[in-house]
């Protein structure tokens, strides 16, 4: 029989090693949870990700006294916007458009504040960050190599906005050969619709994309 602990998750519980096991914190940047950020810009309630920070937090501690391999991921841009590409620049009223100076510095512009990471959720000294310019993480950045590195071969994904960022990484992870746990109550979107209709395409068809789970189930396969 396989020796390894399961994870509880839907469609099914699956075998869990902690070694080959990231967990990978996607975009709780203030941009996007804080009012006069990007989100906000948007028009949309951020008080809807508010939700998702205290089990990330449960889901970091955990991780780390685990020894996982902590990813953070934040979405932004280059100050002189050479890695937006045009039809991402074009989108949004004139105020909420990526560059603009907002309340919290330049939006989704590195080096800014509104780009950081919340402070609940700050990674520690030596926790990669990958900085991504585009909505899935591995698109233009150093994950994969980071992973393969490390011989990671699953994926714990939490983070914002559960539709967009977090569906855009784990359907290129998955096209990769990861498999994904997303982390339902640590996920957030500004369309509540939206939170649970992206999980359920996720488990949906056997787990066409990957698994869901919750930080409490989580943490139990850890502890
Ligand atoms: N991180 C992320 O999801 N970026 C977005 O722009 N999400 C929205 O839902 N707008």
């Amino acid at each position: 029989p396989d020796p390894r602990p399961l994870l509880e998750a839907e469609p099914s519980p699956l075998p869990f090693d902690p070694a080959g096991t990231a967990l990978v914190v996607i975009d709780m940047q203030r941009d996007f949870l804080e009012p006069g950020g990007f989100g906000e810009s948007l028009g949309n309630d951020v008080s809807l990700l508010a939700a998702a920070v205290p089990p990330t937090r449960a889901l970091l501690a955990a991780a780390r006294g685990a020894g996982l391999l902590v990813v953070h991921t934040r979405e932004g841009h280059a100050p002189d916007l050479s890695d937006a590409p045009p039809a991402k620049l074009e989108r949004g009223a004139p105020t909420a458009r990526i560059g603009e100076p907002g309340p919290m510095g330049r939006i989704l512009i590195r080096g800014e504040p509104g780009h950081d990471i919340v402070p609940e959720l700050a990674p520690l000294d030596g926790e990669p960050v990958i900085d991504k310019p585009g909505k899935g993480a591995f698109y233009a950045t150093g994950l994969a190599a980071l992973l393969e590195a490390r011989g990671i071969e699953t994926l714990i994904v939490c983070g914002v906005t559960t539709e967009v960022c977090v569906h855009t990484t784990v359907r290129e992870a998955n096209d990769r050969g990861y498999r994904c746990v997303v982390v339902a109550d640590a996920c957030g979107s500004y369309i509540p619709a939206f939170h649970e209709a992206g999980l359920a395409m996720i488990k949906a068809q056997g787990g066409i994309f990957g698994w869901v789970s919750r930080s409490a189930a989580v943490i139990a396969a850890l502890g």
